[in-house]
């Protein structure tokens, strides 16, 4: 659903210095980072399902990040995590599930039997998809990512009723496309190749993606991400 909205305004990133919500004041929230992947799966969540209202934002800031978080929140001391009816939930794919299941606005979980069943088994894969992409900045990156954006592009060949994993925009795309973005940037930016070059699906994979506002929202900056993975996930420059 590619609805117009307006930019929601991002408020600093709580740090070692702010104080906590009222926590378990019945207010839902959940806590990310602005520039956490695994966060932006549940943001992009609750934003396609036009949650803004129903559940608040809370951006925390990693690097300084406040005590009471472990503490009082989430022992895990991740990103995300959900306050919700006196409880809090973290993992991102779980929470994905979550928001759906209880929450209103459109499921983003098909009911058909087959797609569920692909979407459960590519979903199943997001992790070592992912790891092999990190593994690949570390190698020959462009020979060594090829057969995983391969595999993605086949993938994205199984249902044609829709540019997205399963057709229509589902838990799956949500899954899979904050790392889709980074990798695109990153491959971009550092190895100066274009990812979607040969690949149709997934080119129209992100740009249709790009009009979904629920998605477009979470965006942070590419210079940012780009900054991010230079540092923390490619070999270091002398
Ligand atoms: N498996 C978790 C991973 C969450 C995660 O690793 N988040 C990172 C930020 S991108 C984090 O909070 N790191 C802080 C830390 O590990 O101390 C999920 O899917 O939610």
């Amino acid at each position: 659903m590619a609805t117009v909205g307006v930019q929601e305004a991002r408020t600093p990133p709580l740090t070692s210095t702010s104080e906590p919500p009222s926590l378990f004041d019945g207010t839902t929230r959940l806590y990310i980072s602005y520039v956490c992947p695994f966060a932006q799966r549940a943001w992009i969540t609750r934003n396609y399902k036009g949650l803004q209202e129903k559940i608040k934002l809370v951006p925390i800031d990693l690097g300084n990040r406040p005590a009471w978080y472990k503490e009082k929140v989430y022992p895990e001391n991740k990103v995300p995590s959900l306050e919700h009816n006196g409880k809090v939930i973290g993992e991102s794919l779980d929470l994905i599930k979550y928001i759906d299941a209880n929450f209103e606005g459109p499921s983003v979980v098909p009911t058909d039997p087959a797609k569920r069943e692909f979407g459960e088994q590519l979903v199943s894969q997001v992790d070592s998809v992912t790891k092999d992409l990190y593994a690949a900045l570390k190698g020959d990156a462009i020979q060594q990512a090829n057969p995983v954006f391969d595999s993605l592009e086949n993938a994205l060949g199984k249902f044609d009723d829709g540019p997205f994993f399963l057709g229509q925009f589902s838990w799956v795309d949500i899954a899979y496309v904050p790392f889709i973005e980074r990798f695109q940037l990153v491959f971009a930016e550092v190895f100066k190749h274009d990812i979607t070059e040969g690949r149709p699906k997934l080119r129209a994979f992100i740009e249709e993606g790009n009009k979904i506002d629920g998605y477009t929202q979470t965006r942070a900056d590419p210079k940012e991400l780009v900054d991010i993975y230079k540092r923390r996930f490619l070999p270091q420059q002398q």
